[in-house]
C-alpha cells in the first residue's frame, strides 16, 4: 500500500462529494494507492475548518497557489467555480501534479484548450469529474449499445432539467453570473448531457440551438446573505442561461434533441436519456439510477415493451462492492467509483476517462451551442 497526498480546492457542494469520495474510496474498493487527505483549500477559513473536520482533512489553506506547488502534494482536486479551474490547472500542471477536473473543463474553449495543452506538456494524469458515467446502469447501457443490441442508432433525447432557482427571489449567485460560471444551465448541467451523448452514442458534429433567461433581474447575493438597499435587497442582472435546447447531428448518422433548464417544477436533479435504434431501445433517469429501461424490438410479438432492469446486480462494475442485489446505491457512490478509477490508473500508469481530452469534445460542443444560438444557424462542433 502506498499514500498518495490529496490537495483538494473548493470545499461547497462539489468539495463535499469529492472528500466523501477520498475518505470512502479504500474502505470499499481495496487498491495498493491510498489517498491522504492533506489539504483542504478555499477562501474562507471558518468554512474551511468546518470541512476539514467534517470529512478529516489534516489542514486548510487558504492560498491556493501555495497549495498546489507543495512538494507533498501528488494530486491536486480543482472543485470549484468554473473561472478559476484555468489557472488553477495550468498552475497545477506546472508543479507536475495529477488532476482532476470539475466539469465543465473551463468556461471557454480556448480556456480548455490551454489546459489541455498544459497537462500534456507535464505529463501528468488528468481526469475530468463527469460523475455519472460511473453508473452501473449506464456501463451497462453501453455494454448493450457496443454489442449491437440497440442495432442502428436513429434518436438521441437528452434532457437535464432541475427547478432550484424558479423563484424570482432566489439571489444572484455565482452560477448565475457569467463571470464566474462561463455559462448557465448549459454548461452546468447540458454539460453532462453531452457527455452521456458522446459517451454511449459518439461524437455530436453539428449543432443548432437557443437560450433563454426567464428572470432577467434577482437579488445582490453576498456571502451572508443580501445587499440591503434602501425599499429592499439591490437587484442585480443574471447574464446566462436558464434554459438551453439544441438539435443536433452525431457522427454515426443519429440525431439528437437535447435540453438543459433550471426551471423545470418539479424536477430536481432529472437527468434523462432515451436512445432509440433500429433493434431496441434505452431509457434512463438519475433520479432512478439503479434501473435502466430497456426495449428489445425481437421479443415475440404480444411480448415486446419496455422492461425495467435493476442494475445492482454484481456482474455490473462497482455495484458488488457495495451491498448485495436490490439494496441501490447513490449519487454519492458515482465520485467514490471515479476516484477509485483515477487511483487504480494512477497506480497502473493508465490515463483515466473522462480526461481532458473528452473535456474538449465536450467544451467544443458547448461552444458551438453558444455559437449557434447567437447566429441561429447550424454549426460545426470544432476542437
Ligand atoms: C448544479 O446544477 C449541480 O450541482 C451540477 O453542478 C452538478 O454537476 C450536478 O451533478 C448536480 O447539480
Amino acid at each position: 500500500m502506498a499514500e498518495v497526498n490529496i490537495a483538494l480546492i473548493g470545499y461547497k457542494f462539489m468539495g463535499k462529494a469529492h472528500s466523501n469520495a477520498f475518505r470512502q474510496v479504500r474502505r470499499f474498493f481495496p487498491g495498493k494507492l491510498v489517498p491522504r487527505l492533506k489539504v483542504i483549500c478555499g477562501r474562507d477559513r471558518a468554512g474551511l475548518k468546518a470541512a476539514a473536520q467534517q470529512f478529516g482533512w489534516e489542514e486548510i489553506e487558504t492560498d491556493w497557489e501555495k497549495v498546489v506547488r507543495r512538494k507533498d502534494i501528488d494530486i491536486v482536486d480543482v472543485s470549484t467555480p468554473g473561472h478559476l479551474h484555468h489557472s488553477m490547472v495550468l498552475a497545477a500542471a506546472r508543479a507536475k501534479k495529477h488532476i482532476i477536473c470539475e466539469k465543465p473543463l473551463g468556461n471557454t474553449l480556448k480556456e480548455a484548450r490551454e489546459m489541455l495543452a498544459a497537462v500534456k506538456r507535464a505529463g501528468v494524469l488528468h481526469m475530468l469529474m463527469f460523475n455519472y458515467r460511473r453508473i452501473p446502469a449506464i456501463a451497462y447501457a453501453r455494454k448493450l449499445m457496443r454489442s449491437g443490441k440497440l442495432g442502428k442508432i436513429y434518436h438521441w433525447h437528452g434532457a437535464y432539467l432541475q427547478d432550484w432557482i424558479m423563484d424570482p427571489e432566489f439571489p444572484l449567485v455565482w452560477r448565475l453570473d457569467k463571470k464566474f460560471a462561463g455559462t448557465g444551465a448549459l454548461g452546468d448541467i447540458g454539460a453532462h448531457a453531452i457527455d452521456f451523448a458522446q459517451y454511449l452514442n459518439g461524437n455530436i458534429t453539428e449543432v443548432i440551438g437557443h437560450s433563454t433567461t426567464f428572470i432577467k433581474r434577482r437579488p445582490v447575493a453576498t456571502r451572508q446573505g443580501r445587499l440591503k438597499a434602501k425599499g429592499g435587497p439591490e437587484k442585480g442582472k443574471v447574464t446566462v442561461d436558464d434554459d438551453t435546447n439544441f438539435l443536433a447531428r452525431f457522427r454515426n448518422g443519429s440525431v439528437g434533441v437535447f435540453e438543459s433548464s433550471r426551471f423545470c417544477g418539479g424536477r430536481r436533479n432529472y437527468n434523462t436519456f432515451q436512445v432509440y435504434g433500429s433493434k431496441g431501445s434505452l431509457a434512463f433517469n438519475l433520479e432512478r439510477l439503479n434501473e435502466l429501461e430497456i426495449y428489445n424490438s425481437e421479443e415475440p410479438a404480444g411480448e415486446q415493451g419496455f422492461k425495467t432492469v435493476s442494475v445492482t446486480e454484481a456482474v455490473h462494475p462497482y455495484v458488488g462492492n457495495w451491498w448485495p442485489p436490490g439494496h441501490i446505491i447513490g449519487y454519492e457512490h458515482t465520485f467514490v467509483h471515479a476516484v477509485k478509477d483515477f487511483l487504480d490508473c494512477l497506480d497502473k500508469g493508465r490515463m483515466p476517462r473522462p480526461n481532458f481530452e473528452d473535456g474538449i469534445q465536450n467544451q467544443a460542443v458547448l461552444d458551438a451551442v453558444e455559437r449557434s444560438a447567437a447566429s441561429r444557424r447550424w454549426t460545426e462542433v470544432t476542437v
